[in-house]
């Protein structure tokens, strides 16, 4: 690859670390651009940006997870007692695993107003629960 290649323009950067995801240069809007997404951790990580019911709180969705990770340990199916991932989020954008220190680019499509979660599901290095269930996870408005 040349040294000297142009960078791509965004809208907005997300920049990951060990376990946060936050938006550091512009902002999430409406319609359709360019997101940058940065690994400034010292693990893989990557994003998912997933559109959740509105108004969603942390609190609802760390009890989700916390769901989640009862389930994985004793190997039933969750029972979601309020917010349920499986029936009230869709999916925008994934970024893909990244390395550590390394960027990438990826193209939201008709972004909509609402309420997203920004969440990383990679295993983690020590104990191998996903981030998420390390609080590798953002709450975030964009507003119409
Ligand atoms: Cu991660």
């Amino acid at each position: 690859m040349p040294a000297e290649l142009p960078e791509p323009g965004s809208g907005a950067t997300l920049t990951m670390t060990e376990y946060a995801i936050e938006v550091t240069a512009g902002e999430l809007t409406t319609g359709s651009y360019v997101v940058r997404v940065d690994n400034a951790g010292a693990q893989p990580h990557f994003v998912g940006i997933v559109k959740v019911r509105d108004g969603l709180t942390e609190e609802q969705l760390t009890t989700a997870l916390d769901e989640e990770m009862q389930s994985a340990m004793t190997g039933t199916p969750p029972a979601y007692s309020d917010f349920n991932p499986d029936e009230e989020t869709d999916d925008v954008a994934f970024s893909g695993t990244q390395s550590t220190g390394t960027s990438q680019w990826i193209q939201l499509m008709d972004v909509q107003a609402g309420t997203y979660v920004l969440i990383c599901f990679f295993p983690d290095i020590k104990d191998g629960a996903p981030h998420a269930f390390h609080g590798m996870y953002e709450i975030v408005e964009i507003a119409g």
